[in-house]
């Protein structure tokens, strides 16, 4: 059963009629451009074939009542919401997140009611955006409930960038997330077999092509099972250091900074700020080493630049753990030619770059050395590149 039979039939259960509709978001992973977003640089994410799917019919009162359908089968209910009412804080827990959407969509004059429930296959607390497939499929559903949809084309339908932004601000202003832009424009905005190269400040986007099977590869998606979350202070500090430094080089954001102007902006900045932008400025570049190396249908070359960014993230920008450390070393050491840890870091998943013949080998050393380092058992998979978010038939 797909995600949306699953939330349809949910719907059902809760509502006693079919909804009106079901639409559906992917999560992600981020091939390489980590903690880039924020400071206006370069990302290359791709969605996963993992999707949380809403279903959803319109209220006439006003209200948002959502439930959740969790792994165990067991429905959660919040709600309902007077939205007229939602104020930032108004709604905690999991129902934050659909309760921020309905609340930057009334802001955009999008105020209708609704049912919503959502269920999916999104691994959670993963590190693999399934907050943002949450938001993307609910902000879809509640423009669909109110006529809205994206495939209409229409002057007034809002585009997958603005859809973007406005689940940027639920989540930073709603939620209290301090996050960028990556995850949610990758949910809303990436296409089968591509990754997408999307320049944060001036928005631009290419699709490129990644053809793993074709390569005689895989993308093996190592979730270590250990907490990760964007509301505890890791995150925002990193990203406070980040606009700080902007600040001190009198540059508008770290973007700013090449690298060959990189050892003179190191020079000028306090100690503890120097790894912070070092980061940043030769991350920005790994992604744009990696994208001409796409552009070539060299995949299999882009392994060393894997390696770089996680070693970067791990000393640099200290947001790696020893349980994603170890996945990424020995993934590395059983013959993957490239591997890091993806997403926002401290926790959830790492990726590794790996040929088909080398796939069980690496699986096996790398379940090997979390056992043995009395870690627990990382859930392994291999994911192609997936559609974005959309209506789905259920
Ligand atoms: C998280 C955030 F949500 C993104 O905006 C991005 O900063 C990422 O961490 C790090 O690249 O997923």
């Amino acid at each position: 059963m797909s995600p949306a039979t699953d939330a349809a039939r949910a719907f059902r259960e809760v509502h006693g009629r079919a909804p009106a509709g079901v639409w559906s978001a992917p999560g992600r992973v981020n091939l390489i451009g980590e903690h880039t977003d924020y400071n206006d640089g370069f990302v290359l994410p791709f969605a996963l074939p993992h999707r949380l799917a809403a279903a959803a019919s319109p209220r006439e009162d006003g209200k948002l009542q959502v439930a959740t359908l969790g792994d165990d089968g067991q429905l959660q209910h919040s709600g309902p919401h007077d939205i007229a009412a939602l104020e930032p804080g108004s709604v905690d827990g999991w129902a934050a997140y659909p309760a921020g959407v309905a609340w930057v969509l009334r802001d955009q004059g999008y105020a209708g009611g609704a049912d919503v429930v959502v269920a999916g296959d999104v691994p959670s607390g993963a590190g693999l955006s399934s907050s943002h497939a949450l938001e993307c499929a609910v902000s879809l559903a509640l423009l669909g409930v109110a006529g809205v949809e994206l495939e209409d084309g229409g002057a007034t339908t809002p585009t997958r960038p603005e859809i973007a932004r406005w689940v940027q601000r639920s989540e930073n202003d709603y939620v209290g997330a301090p996050t960028g832009l990556l995850d949610q424009t990758a949910s809303l905005c990436c296409e089968d077999s591509r990754v997408l190269f999307l320049d944060v400040r001036s928005g631009e986007m290419e699709q490129v092509p990644f053809p793993l099977a074709e390569a005689g590869l895989r993308v093996l998606i190592m979730d270590t099972r250990t907490k990760h979350s964007h509301t505890d202070g890791g995150y925002g500090a990193r990203r406070r250091g980040t606009e700080r430094a902007a600040e001190l080089l009198g540059v508008k954001a770290l973007r700013d900074v090449t690298l060959d102007g990189l050892d003179d902006a190191l020079a000028q900045l306090p100690e503890d700020l120097v790894p912070l932008v070092r980061h940043v400025v030769t991350e920005n570049q790994r992604v744009l080493d990696v994208v001409a190396l796409l552009r070539e249908k060299k995949l299999a070359e882009i392994g060393p630049h894997l390696d770089a960014s996680h070693v970067s993230m791990r000393d640099d920008y200290r947001i790696s753990t020893p349980e994603l450390d170890l996945a990424v070393d020995s993934a590395r050491s059983a013959g993957a030619l490239g591997a890091r840890m993806t997403g926002g870091g401290f926790g959830g998943s790492a990726i590794a770059l790996v040929r088909d013949e080398d796939l069980d080998g690496v699986r096996t050393a790398v379940e090997t050395a979390c056992e043995q380092a009395g870690f627990r058992r990382p859930r392994m998979f291999t994911a192609v590149p997936s559609r974005g978010a959309g209506r789905d038939e259920a």
